[in-house]
C-alpha cells in the first residue's frame, strides 16, 4: 500500500471511530517502515481535525469523539515507544514541566508533546491534566536555578485564558525570569503569546521540540 493510501486509511479509522482498525493500521504502517511521527501528523491528527470540525458543525456528538480519542490513544500506545527510541542522550537541554491547563482534560496532544520533548533530551516532569496554576508555580519554585521550560497545553478558548493568569502569577512570585514559557493547543496563537508575555508557541509536537531547544539555548 502506498504511504498516501495508508495515511488516508489511518485518518478514516479515526473519523469512523474504528478502534481495532486504527491500532491494526498503525501496526501495519510501522511494519511498512513509515516513521511514527508521519503516522501521527499525516494520518491520525488529520482524522482528529475532521472529528473536531464535525463536532463543531453538530454532525457528531461527544460519544463519537470519545471513541475517536480511544482509537488515537490505542495507536499512541504503540507509537510512543517508537518516538522514545529516538531519544538523544547526553545533551544539556534541561527540564520540561508539562501540563494541561486548569479545567481542561484534553491530553492527547499534551502527551505527544511531552514524548517528543523527552525524545529530544529534555527531562520531563509531567503534571498531567486540569492542573492549577498554583501547582505549576510551586514546581517552578522547587526547580529555581535549574534550566527549566514550562510547556502548557490548552485546547479550549476558556482554559487558554488561564495561561495569562499563570504568567501574572509567575511575575508576582518573582519567578518569571527563572523559566522559559511555551504554550500550545489549537486556540493558542502568536498574538496570544505576545499578549501574555510568554516566550513561544508551536503548531505541533515536532515543532514544539525544535522551538523548545531553540528558546533554551
Ligand atoms: Co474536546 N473539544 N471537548 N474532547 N475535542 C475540542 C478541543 C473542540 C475544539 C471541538 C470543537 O468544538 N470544534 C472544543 C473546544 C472549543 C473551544 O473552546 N474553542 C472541545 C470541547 C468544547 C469539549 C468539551 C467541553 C465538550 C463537552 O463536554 N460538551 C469537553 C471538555 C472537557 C474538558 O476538558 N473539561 C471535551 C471533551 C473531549 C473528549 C474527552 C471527548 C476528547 C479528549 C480525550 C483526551 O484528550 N483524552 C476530546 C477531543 C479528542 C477533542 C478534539 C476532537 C481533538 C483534540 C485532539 O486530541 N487532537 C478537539 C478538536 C480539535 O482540537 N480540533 C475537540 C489531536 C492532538 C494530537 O492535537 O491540538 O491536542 P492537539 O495537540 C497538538 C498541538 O496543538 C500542539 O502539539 C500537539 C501535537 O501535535 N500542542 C502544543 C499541544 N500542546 C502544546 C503545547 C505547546 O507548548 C506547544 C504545542
Amino acid at each position: 500500500m502506498a504511504n498516501e493510501e495508508m495515511f488516508d486509511k489511518l485518518r478514516d479509522s479515526i473519523v469512523n471511530q474504528d478502534i481495532a482498525g486504527c491500532v491494526q493500521l498503525t501496526q501495519e504502517a510501522l511494519s511498512a517502515g513509515i516513521p511514527a511521527l508521519d503516522i501521527i501528523t499525516k494520518g491520525l491528527s488529520a482524522g482528529m481535525k475532521i472529528v473536531g470540525d464535525k463536532f463543531e458543525a453538530a454532525e457528531i456528538f461527544l460519544p463519537q469523539i470519545m471513541m475517536s480519542a480511544k482509537a488515537m490513544s490505542g495507536a499512541m500506545e504503540i507509537l510512543t515507544p517508537e518516538l522514545e527510541k529516538t531519544r538523544k542522550e547526553g545533551e544539556e537541554t534541561g527540564l520540561a514541566i508539562t501540563f494541561v491547563a486548569e479545567g481542561d482534560i484534553h491530553d492527547i496532544g499534551h502527551r505527544l508533546v511531552s514524548t517528543m520533548l523527552g525524545a529530544n533530551g529534555f527531562d520531563i516532569l509531567d503534571l498531567g491534566t486540569d492542573v492549577l496554576n498554583e501547582t505549576v508555580v510551586e514546581e517552578v519554585a522547587k526547580h529555581k536555578g535549574e534550566k527549566v521550560i514550562l510547556v502548557g497545553s490548552a485546547l479550549m478558548t476558556t482554559s487558554m485564558l488561564g495561561q495569562k493568569d499563570l504568567m501574572d502569577l509567575l511575575r508576582e512570585e518573582n519567578l518569571r525570569d527563572s523559566v522559559k514559557c511555551m504554550f500550545g493547543g489549537a486556540p493558542v496563537s502568536e498574538g496570544w503569546i505576545e499578549e501574555i508575555g510568554a516566550d513561544a508557541t508551536a503548531e505541533n509536537a515536532a515543532e514544539a521540540a525544535k522551538v523548545a531547544l531553540e528558546v533554551m539555548k
